[in-house]
């Protein structure tokens, strides 16, 4: 088993495959990170242009996305243990009113895959849950996603209950999801967009450092 091969079986979508390719890279005395970095992440960022272009479907996505996790689980413990020091914590949500997790579940798993401690709140989380979530957990940073035009001023109704709560200087804001923009973000005072998690990932690592 190689990085190639196992990225080959991220893209496959083959959860049995992955898992086995996995354990065996492990037993190989692999290093734990590089197989999440030369060979689970690159399969599914194989998977995010095929999906982009059109090529692969949302079951298709998830199956993949399922996959990659189960890899990334075996891995996670082993990272607990070599102890890299946290990134910092990242608190990721979809916002009120919006069910849609796909994305937001890939970001979540690339940013933990990179070293972020993350407090998934989960869907539908209204700007109370957020402002209490920041108070609990004291994130550097907040992610917002949204899949509607409709929920997305659900992201301008958190920032401002954020500013309400006096919240607003001590974290960075993060939103993406398909309807959002980079000019959205601008408008409604949000810190960033990122189009994909792999750029939510890099603009993180540009609010910590
Ligand atoms: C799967 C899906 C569903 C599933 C959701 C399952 C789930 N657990 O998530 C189900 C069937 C439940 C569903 C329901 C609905 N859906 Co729907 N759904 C989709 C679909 C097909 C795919 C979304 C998806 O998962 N994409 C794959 C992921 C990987 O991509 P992504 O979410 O964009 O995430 C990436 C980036 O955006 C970014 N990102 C995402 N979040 C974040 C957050 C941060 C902070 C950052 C930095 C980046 C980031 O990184 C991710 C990874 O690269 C889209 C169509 C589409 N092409 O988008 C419609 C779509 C979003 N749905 C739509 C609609 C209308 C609905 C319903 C209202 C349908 C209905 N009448 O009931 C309901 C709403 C339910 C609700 N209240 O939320 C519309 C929205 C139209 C609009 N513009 O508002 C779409 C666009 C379909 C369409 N063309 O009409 N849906």
């Amino acid at each position: 088993m190689n990085f190639i091969e196992l990225s080959e079986h991220v893209l496959a979508g083959n959860v049995s495959k992955v898992a086995e390719g996995t354990k065996i890279m492990l037993e190989q005395g692999v290093d734990p990170l590089s197989i999440i970095n030369e060979a689970l992440i690159p399969g599914m960022n194989t998977v995010g242009v095929l999906f982009k272009k059109g090529d692969m479907f949302v079951p298709e996505v998830m199956r993949c996305a399922k996959a990659m996790s189960g890899g990334v689980a075996l891995i996670k413990p082993l990272l607990a243990e070599i102890d890299i020091p946290s990134r910092g914590t990242v608190i990721m949500a979809t916002v009120k009113g919006d069910l849609h997790d796909i994305g937001k579940n890939l970001v979540v798993m690339m940013l933990e895959s990179q070293g972020f401690k993350v407090v998934d709140l989960g869907v539908n989380i209204t700007p109370e849950q957020f402002v209490a979530g920041v108070e609990k957990h004291k994130p550097q940073v907040v992610g917002m996603s949204a899949l509607l035009t409709t929920t997305m001023t659900s992201m301008s109704e958190t920032i401002k209950a954020l500013e309400k709560a006096n919240l607003r200087e001590q974290v960075k804001i993060m939103i993406g999801g398909a309807p959002v923009t980079s000019a959205y973000a601008t408008q409604i005072g949000a810190d960033g967009y990122a189009p994909d998690a792999g750029s939510a990932v890099e603009l993180c690592g540009r609010f910590v450092s």
